[in-house]
């Protein structure tokens, strides 16, 4: 079954640049075989991110004509702040430059060294600001979310006998505050249901924590409830969200996701002496709480893209086109994380390439042989972007995926045709694909600097020895990084 065709149509071309195969050799050697490195400029479909690389609305573009660049007490702030209200409900609203920077204040604000931080599974910025303000991390999302081919149609639900244990642990006041991301990235842009969502609302209340949500992807996950979930078929993708947020005491938000902009982000709540803290907070780290690192015609366009993105006929195109890439690679036996999520598509690289171990970085790899074949560029979401534990040891995630991230309004579904071709080309050549090792390791957020080169080749023999070895090597802890 075909899905919706665009529910717009093109007034303005942006041209690509098409290389040839050995122009990509040089540019991914020169890149230290990371795809973050790579000029766009060598790039013909660029899937690194759904992150900021929206296409914005004829309405966007002359919203921003309207921007009020006030120092302070900015028009364009006003508009913002009442979007957000009408959309998601929340009386306060505090801009950042992008979602990070709402981390940032957020991680500060709520978080006493030494607590916890239970979430469902993490996000890299969002995990590096909660231990940067002496949180602990602790991942609360379902085991099925940890693995890539498990069926169920919110994996992105939290588990609440492991959050129920980990207060009865360590007691309510020990945790910070409960992170809920809607839909969770790492996990494949899987959903949490309305139920989960009310389910853990309802323990947080019961237990004086804070219920705060990871609102980048909430678009989206609105789509998958009201398409998954009973009794939500009837009901606009715009009240399912109001409702989901209606749960949670505030949020952070990276508008250049569900925001349908290019830069910017805010936090929101209903609780006075947060926005109170906020409002001291960004003052110092982002600007004036009335732009908080944001120009006034961004917050115009932010605040036209919150009421775009939910959209019914928007949605069910944008989730078809990331479902339609997944359907055809599934169709050629590709290993995908199924089912398959709301903003990428994501290949599962040990199942891709089981000749490699785990530190041989298949996911790495992968994604730098895609763009050699292909130009076209994906992002490596495993060892690599998980990091070193606090003995040096690498996290070894049991996720080691390729992303293959679909920007909103920006590709057709014949761009998708060609980076389906290009996957199954490889699929069908994988036995060639050797690993990489570092030369170059950044000491955190590594996945966006470091710097790799191919790995000698091996006889087959011993590559599958040392596969296997690093499988059995998982340890239960590296399991939930
Ligand atoms: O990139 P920011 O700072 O606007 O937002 C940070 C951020 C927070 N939460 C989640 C779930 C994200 O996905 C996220 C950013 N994601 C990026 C950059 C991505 O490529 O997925």
């Amino acid at each position: 079954m075909s899905h919706l065709a665009e529910p717009y149509r093109i007034k303005m071309v942006e041209p690509l640049v098409v290389t040839t195969r050995e122009e990509r050799e040089e540019a991914i050697e020169q890149a230290g075989y990371n795809t973050f490195l790579l000029p766009s400029q060598k790039v013909y479909i660029d899937l690194l991110t759904d992150s900021g690389t929206n296409a914005m609305s004829d309405r966007q573009w002359s919203m921003m004509m309207l921007g009020d660049e006030a120092y302070a007490g900015s028009v364009s702030f006003e508009r913002l702040r009442s979007a957000v209200e009408q959309n998601y409900g929340f009386p306060f609203t505090v801009p950042t430059h992008q979602g990070r920077g709402a981390e940032h204040l957020i991680s500060k604000i709520l978080i006493t060294p030494g607590q916890y931080v239970p979430g469902n599974m993490y996000f890299t910025t969002t995990r590096y600001h909660q231990e940067a303000a002496g949180g602990i991390f602790v991942d609360v999302v379902m085991d099925e979310a940890h693995d890539p081919t498990a069926d169920h149609p919110f994996k992105g639900n939290i588990d609440l006998a492991k959050l129920e244990a980990l207060v009865a642990e360590h007691g309510a006041e020990k945790i910070a505050y409960v992170n809920q991301a809607v839909t969770v990235n790492l996990a494949g842009g899987q959903p949490v249901s309305m139920q989960n969502i009310r389910e853990v609302h309802e323990f947080c209340q019961a237990h004086g924590i804070v219920h705060w949500s990871d609102a980048t992807r909430l678009a989206e996950n609105a789509y998958f409830i009201q398409q998954r979930e009973d009794g939500y078929r009837d009901k606009s993708t715009r009240e399912i969200a109001k409702e989901m947020m209606s749960y949670f005491d505030g949020l952070t938000m990276s508008g250049k996701k569900d925001g349908l902009v290019n830069i910017g982000g805010f936090l929101a709540m209903r609780d006075e002496s947060i926005l109170v803290k906020a409002r001291e907070l960004v003052v110092v780290y982002e600007g004036m709480p009335s732009y908080g690192g944001m120009a006034g015609r961004d917050m115009e366009a932010l605040a036209q893209g919150l009421v775009e993105a939910l959209d019914d006929d928007y949605l069910a195109h944008r989730v078809g086109q990331v479902t339609y890439l997944g359907r055809r690679l599934q169709e050629a036996g590709v290993p995908i994380v199924t089912p398959v999520g709301g903003h990428a598509v994501f290949l599962d690289a040990r199942a891709f390439l089981p000749h490699l171990a785990q530190d041989e970085f298949p996911a790495q790899a992968l994604a730098a042989e895609l763009y050699v074949e292909s130009g076209v560029r994906s992002m490596e979401r495993g060892i690599v972007s998980a990091g070193r534990d606090e003995n040096g040891q690498h996290r070894y995630p049991r996720l080691e995926l390729v992303r293959l991230t679909i920007p909103r309004r920006v590709y057709t579904d014949r761009h998708l045709d060609v980076v389906a071709d290009a996957v199954i080309a490889l699929y069908e050549r994988r036995d060639e694909i050797g690993g990489l090792r570092f030369v170059y390791e950044p000491p955190s957020l590594r996945f966006f600097t470091a710097r790799f080169e191919p790995l000698p080749a091996k006889p087959v023999d011993s590559a599958l020895d040392d596969a296997v070895l690093s499988r059995t090597r998982l340890a239960p802890e590296s399991v939930r990084a």
